[in-house]
């Protein structure tokens, strides 16, 4: 393998995690094609298909100057394990992370770390990159001449004279999120994940962001890079990138947005172009239940929406008062039957054993969830994650960690009883598959 100056590491393994869903990793896919554009040799390594062993040995093979690691829930371990050995085989290396957990907990990853990219890291992390590759300095030199500010590199966090000092993240304006090159997706494996969601689906799925940032403040949310301001692609990159998604073999989008309905007269605009530039491509999106219009949900089943996957969260009005949703479940009913009309399957997320709901709150929710006669149904526990409201809510568990998947088990003191709600919930959804024989 040749070598690298930046390679940016997914730790996520299918052999060592649970298999559910798989996306070439898109954040670094954009970084990447941005340090090929500033003239840094950068790679992607994606450790999906990969063993841990391998992986290590061709990354070491790669020598890269500077090394990136992804971190979001249920990665952090496997990121850590794969710092310590890298930093064992490549000492001279520099190690960075970034991602939505690693944005959160800077000071935590600092530890292993040399810096941490919170937030948005496009524009800032390559120029950073650049510059101290170009400054042939030593990383303490070289970041002893940053100013912590916005003038140095924002979202940078690094351990200056022993205590942690970071450049606060900042949002990038639409202007600057279009100018960006597309992210480079011929990096990654297409047999693998295509063979994966053939089998899976009989599709070819991979992931597209249209939009970036949710302004809603629903409690169980964290927003942990794009926050709340709502920024739209060009219609033109989009399409661009749907044009290389199609020429890579995919079929199927999903599209990754906070909320893909947050702005109806672009999704309207969307819809339009997808339709008249003729991709022959399905797609589903991650939908709020209110403000839809029956226009707007016919646009969609034009455009090749197959699957819509709805945030209906509870069947009780005061709960989803307590969630901060701003929905009410008549939304829900509404929004349901307004996607069912179009011919688009409809998914929907239940939350039950909110703090603070009743148990005929709870109650109400796993009957409803049935009665919507929806397509697919996902009903959980509340995940509060940090940097959501609920999280500063609760008293989390002293066990609990990142690396777990979202199984439905408390991982903060609650007030119900984690293996009745299970059972209540095992039975809902016994009662669902049978009605879908
Ligand atoms: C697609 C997606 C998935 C996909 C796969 C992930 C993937 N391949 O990217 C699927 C559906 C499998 C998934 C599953 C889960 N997901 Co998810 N997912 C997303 C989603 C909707 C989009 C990700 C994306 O492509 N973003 C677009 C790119 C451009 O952004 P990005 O990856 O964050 O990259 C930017 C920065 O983070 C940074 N950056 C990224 N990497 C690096 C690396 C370095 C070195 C640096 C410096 C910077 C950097 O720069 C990038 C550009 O600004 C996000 C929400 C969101 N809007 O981002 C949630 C999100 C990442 N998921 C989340 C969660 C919780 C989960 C689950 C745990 C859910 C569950 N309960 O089961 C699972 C676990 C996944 C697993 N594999 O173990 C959370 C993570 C929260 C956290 N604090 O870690 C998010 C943020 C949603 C949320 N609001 O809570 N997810």
């Amino acid at each position: 393998m040749l070598q690298k100056d930046v390679v940016l590491i997914y730790p996520y393994f299918l052999t060592r995690d649970a298999d559910h869903i798989l996306f070439p990793p898109l954040g670094i896919a954009g970084l990447t094609s941005q340090l090929q554009e500033a003239a840094v040799d950068a790679a992607i390594y994606d450790c999906t298909f990969k063993n841990f062993e391998t992986a290590l040995r061709e990354i070491v093979s790669l020598k890269p100057k500077i090394v990136g690691i992804y971190i979001m829930a249920t990665m952090s371990h496997n990121a850590i394990t794969l710092q310590i050995k890298l930093k064992e085989l490549i000492p001279e290396a520099v190690f960075i992370a970034g991602g939505p957990l690693a944005s959160v907990y800077p000071a935590k990853y600092l530890r292993h770390f040399d810096a941490v990219f919170c937030g948005e890291a496009d524009v800032h992390f390559p120029r950073f990159c650049s510059d101290y590759l170009r400054s042939k300095l030593t990383l303490t030199d070289f970041l002893a001449l940053v100013p912590n500010s916005e003038e140095g590199y924002p979202g940078l966090a690094t351990i200056k004279a022993g205590t942690v000092q970071q450049s606060p993240p900042i949002h990038l304006s639409t202007a600057i999120l279009n100018s960006l090159p597309l992210p480079d997706r011929r990096q990654a494996d297409h047999h693998s994940y295509q063979k994966f969601w053939l089998n899976k689906n009989g599709t070819k799925t991979t992931a597209l962001m249209t939009s970036y940032g949710c302004p809603h403040d629903c409690n169980f949310c964290s927003r942990p890079i794009f926050g709340r301001s709502f920024r739209p692609r060009s219609l033109e990159k989009i399409i661009e990138e749907i044009h290389v998604i199609r020429e890579l073999g995919y079929d199927y989008l999903w599209l990754a947005d906070d909320c893909f309905t947050q702005n109806l007269d672009f999704v309207a605009a969307f819809c339009q172009r997808l339709h008249l530039e003729n991709l022959d491509i399905k797609w589903s999106c991650l939908s709020r239940v209110d403000s839809l219009t029956p226009g707007i949900v016919q646009m969609m089943a034009g455009a090749g929406c197959a699957k819509a996957y709805l945030g209906l969260e509870s069947g009780d009005n005061a709960t989803l008062k307590l969630m901060n949703k701003h929905t009410l479940v008549e939304d829900g009913v509404r929004a349901v039957q307004l996607f069912q009309d179009a011919g688009i399957k409809t998914a929907g997320f239940f939350i039950v054993g909110y703090p603070g709901e009743s148990q005929t709150s709870i109650d109400r929710t796993l009957k409803w969830a049935l009665e919507l006669s929806m397509d697919e149904i996902s009903i959980n526990v509340p995940y509060p994650l940090p940097g959501s409201k609920l999280y500063n809510q609760v008293k989390m568990l002293d066990e609990a960690d990142w690396d777990k998947e979202n199984e439905i088990k408390f991982i903060y003191h609650s007030e119900f009883d984690s293996k009745k709600l299970a059972a209540q919930i095992a039975v809902a959804m016994s009662k669902f598959k049978q009605s879908k024989g």
